[in-house]
């Protein structure tokens, strides 16, 4: 408790702070939360919008930010409502400036906005941040200055004695018997490590990867690997690989749930963090997510057989023991209640309990086929195209299972019957977003319906363009590629919080977030590229900090925050995909 009120002083003092400092640069006097828009900028040749809040301005005016001169006249747009607060906004824009600067955007004299830039490549210091936000996830090593910055931090949970959980007996390996599976990512605000949410984060950023390779063999982010002439992008996923190829029964190919304390650690750096560590139960789903993402990443490192002998073949050898034991266990689920009441010690962390394996059997499937052409994985498996494509998230993971399909089915010449109704579902998918975009008050696809903000709301944004992308992808027709910018842009700051949801990005910044690495370094920034969760008006957390129920709004910028401010590498991953990929795609 003490612990607690220590912080909570610390926090008010560096609230205190941060209002003085905001009144130090040249507009920020000005600065007004009613003009919302991407703060990090925009593109010469793209477009470029700010949504006024209220009915208050009818004109706007953009001007140069360091000579104040007026570069732009324009009138706002018509009045729109959000179906979530009844609030009118107005949309100004301001495309037709082309030439890169410093700009401001003013509604009169005194009410202006943060400067912003428009500038070539303008996402890219995003993109790379978001990236080198995992490298801040990494377990078990140390992170040097010359990496980390002020964020350095000696090693923690060495993962090198974990403990068979009762739940996870097998023949071989009796409770308590030691293995070691070291490195792999924290998940999120915590220090655990578990196989699902690595399996889509995982799919996520090798995907990325796949669909762009040309871009990643110039994008460094200044990491250990940073000079081995591997894509850093792949020496950061290989990090969390190796430690999911020791989450395998090697006896019989089944994969533990998840490597965790029994309860949460509490708010204090990796280093100081004592409490043994155990893998919990084998399942179908955990197993599936595994089979999916060594199929995937066998595929990719074929390429890299000079520079990373026999990690393509360990990972493809992995995957098929796998998929051979999840044939044989169809119907294993992790229910952290019943396993409880069996086993002791208790483990109370992050569930991720799946109870449906639909989507991960058409997941693992497809990678399986891609990766070895034999479309005898996908024989009877149901590839679900009849009903609408669900979005990705942790518990259900099919379209990656489509994207895959998508992306090689000219070289595997994959049977019409089989893809087409994928292209057409993507596809689908993607035209029912864009509906009626120009009604939304921040003309964002993301947030037209309410369950857009659910948990993790910001990875809906970033999914959302990723489905988008791969539509652009399949048609060429620009406006898909747009609508994914616009939900770039609301990450960074069009949405109705104002805030921007990157950390250490925009004008209006995420300092508080549900992150133990943030909370316990005595560092007033938080570690930087790490994406929000953003708006949750499930306000689970009941922290008193909210300051609307509304669901666009429903965040607050609290470190108590778990269900609006935390963050998390399943989020992290599509930010990493939808800036890259913009960057890729809008600099072309
Ligand atoms: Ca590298
Ligand atoms: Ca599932």
């Amino acid at each position: 408790m003490m612990f607690k009120m220590f912080l909570f002083r610390i926090c008010t003092i560096s609230m205190i702070l941060s209002v003085v400092q905001v009144q130090k640069p040249l507009f920020a006097q000005h600065t007004s939360d009613g003009i919302r828009l991407n703060q990090v900028g925009f593109y010469p040749n793209g477009p470029k919008l700010a949504i006024v809040s209220g009915d208050k301005y009818t004109d706007f005016t953009v001007l140069n930010a360091s000579s104040g001169k007026v570069v732009f006249k324009g009138k706002l747009g018509p009045q729109r409502t959000s179906q979530h607060s009844g609030k009118v906004t107005r949309p100004a824009d301001f495309t037709s400036i082309i030439k890169p600067g410093k700009y401001v955007i003013a509604l009169s004299e005194t009410v202006k906005s943060a400067p912003f830039e428009i500038k070539k490549n303008v996402h890219k210091s995003v993109a790379q941040a978001a990236l080198k936000g995992f490298y801040y996830q990494r377990a078990s090593i140390e992170l040097p200055e010359k990496y980390a910055g002020k964020w350095a931090r000696p090693a923690g949970h060495p993962d090198t004695r974990v403990l068979i959980h009762p739940s996870a007996v097998s023949e071989g390996r009796p409770e308590n018997f030691v293995i070691s599976a070291p490195g792999g990512w924290y998940d999120a605000g915590d220090y655990n490590k578990y196989i699902v949410n690595s399996g889509i984060t995982m799919g996520t950023l090798l995907s990325l990867y796949e669909d762009f390779p040309l871009y990643f063999e110039n994008f460094n982010t200044n990491i250990p690997e940073s000079n081995n002439s591997v894509p850093d992008l792949l020496d950061e996923v290989i990090y969390n690989l190796r430690w999911m190829l020791a989450m395998q029964d090697p006896a019989d190919g089944g994969v533990y749930h998840k490597l965790t304390n029994p309860r949460f650690d509490g708010m204090i750096m990796p280093d100081a963090a004592d409490k043994p560590r155990y893998v919990v139960q084998k399942n179908t789903v955990a197993t599936l997510d595994f089979v999916a993402v060594m199929a995937q990443a066998g595929r990719i490192f074929r390429n890299f057989e000079n520079k990373l002998p026999g990690l393509s073949d360990s990972c493809l050898v992995a995957a098929v023991k796998g998929w051979e034991w999840a044939k044989k266990n169809p119907d294993v689920y992790y229910n952290q209640n019943e396993i409880n009441a069996k086993f002791d010690p208790d483990i109370v962390t992050g569930a991720y309990g799946d109870r449906g394996a639909a989507d991960e059997w058409i997941w693992a499937a497809s990678e399986m086929y891609a990766s070895t052409g034999k479309s005898d994985y996908l024989k009877g498996v149901d590839l679900k195209t009849g009903a609408p494509m669900p979005l990705p998230t942790w518990n259900m993971v099919q379209a990656l299972g489509y994207y895959t399909l998508l992306r090689t089915a000219e070289n595997l010449k994959t049977e019409a019957a089989i893809v087409d109704p994928v292209r057409k579902s993507i596809t689908a998918f993607s035209d029912e977003l864009l509906k009626e975009l120009e009604k939304q008050p921040y003309h964002t696809v993301m947030g037209k319906n309410a369950k857009d903000y659910a948990w993790g709301s910001s990875s809906v944004a970033a999914n959302q363009g990723i489905a988008l992308l791969n539509t652009f992808k399949l048609t060429k027709d620009r406006k898909y590629l747009l609508a994914a910018l616009g939900n770039l842009d609301y990450l960074l700051g069009r949405n109705a919080t104002t805030y921007c949801f990157l950390t250490g990005f925009g004008s209006k910044k995420v300092m508080h977030p549900h992150h133990r690495l943030s909370i316990a370094d005595g560092i007033a920034d938080p570690v930087p590229g790490l994406l929000s969760g953003g708006p949750n008006p499930g306000q689970q957390d009941k922290c008193a900090t909210y300051t609307s129920k509304f669901a666009d709004e429903s965040f607050t910028d609290d470190d108590c925050s778990y269900a609006s401010n935390e963050i998390a590498i399943n989020w992290n991953a599509p930010m990493v995909y939808l800036s890259a990929a913009i960057e890729a795609l809008m600099e072309k």
